[in-house]
């Protein structure tokens, strides 16, 4: 990383694009993963919408925060990717809970496992216990991923395809905000439209909820698929918190223990919907 990026991240330097100082709905965990910062498919701006909206008294960053494997290929760290570790760091600061627990593309953080930085918690997996008393396995998922762990050139081959699939994506994403139409995931729904994607979730879903079952557990919380749900499988309670490349998810848990998953381009979108009806009930 160049010296000016890094001396950028020091706690003193100013954001980009500052804080927004609208009152923040509050929960009590966050659980974030899958934002690949250092790629172009990271959409660190919804991402900045969300930190700037939301709080919690506890936050997981569940994997994949930085893409390393992107950075290698191509140095590539615009100011907003810049703004979205800023906050994560200040959250820390202002007393939230913060615990990372690297994945697969940010496995070069492992290995700091144990260690705390910045008053963030480097973790290889953690549990977590929820306002109802469940106790939760929270971990990335790469661990049980055939594929990743046993081929890795062939993981390789996967990623150009899906960084083929995000450049898509972009354009038809640039093309429709052009037309100001609301985001929409070109890869979601090809994913969904792909048998073998589909096959693979959900064999991926049984495999972590039948581990976590086997570890006594209520429930796990993962992330690297960038699919977020949340369903029983087999008695084990399954949540995956998604990501902000495809989707743009977070899983929260509420004050009672319930868990909801939130899709922040619909927040958005639902958000403006209501400021033009309130623009015009004023008018009127
Ligand atoms: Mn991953």
């Amino acid at each position: 990383m160049p010296t000016a990026t890094i001396a950028r991240l020091s706690p003193r330097a100013r954001p980009s694009r500052p804080e927004a100082s609208v009152s923040r709905t509050r929960y009590r965990t966050i659980f974030i993963s899958d934002v690949h910062l250092g790629s172009r498919g990271c959409n660190a701006d919804l991402l900045i919408d969300f930190l700037d909206h939301v709080d919690s008294e506890t936050m997981y960053l569940v994997g994949d925060i930085i893409d390393g494997w992107q950075l290698k290929r191509r140095f590539f760290w615009p100011a907003a990717h810049n703004d979205v570790i800023w906050r994560l760091m200040k959250r820390a600061r202002r007393g939230t809970r913060m615990i990372y627990i690297p994945g697969n593309h940010d496995e070069m953080f492992r290995q700091f496992a144990g260690l705390d930085f910045g008053g963030i918690q480097i973790r290889r997996k953690a549990i977590h216990e929820t306002a109802d008393g469940r106790r939760l396995l929270v971990l990335h998922g790469d661990e049980f991923d055939a594929i990743t762990l046993s081929h890795r050139w062939l993981a390789h081959v996967g990623d150009a395809a899906y960084t083929l699939l995000m450049a898509l994506n972009r354009r038809v994403s640039a093309v429709r905000r052009r037309f100001g139409m609301p985001y929409w995931s070109l890869s979601k729904h090809a994913k969904a439209k792909v048998k073998n994607a589909v096959a693979f979730i959900s064999r991926f879903e049984e495999i972590v909820a039948e581990a976590a079952g086997a570890r006594g557990v209520h429930g796990v919380v993962c992330g690297h698929i960038h699919t977020a749900d949340m369903r029983e499988i087999a008695g084990v309670a399954y949540y995956n918190d998604g990501d902000w490349v495809e989707s743009c998810t977070a899983l929260v848990e509420h004050h009672d223990g319930r868990m909801e998953v939130l899709h922040w381009a619909d927040v958005i979108a639902a958000r403006a919907a209501s400021e033009v009806v309130a623009a015009v009930t004023i008018a009127a």
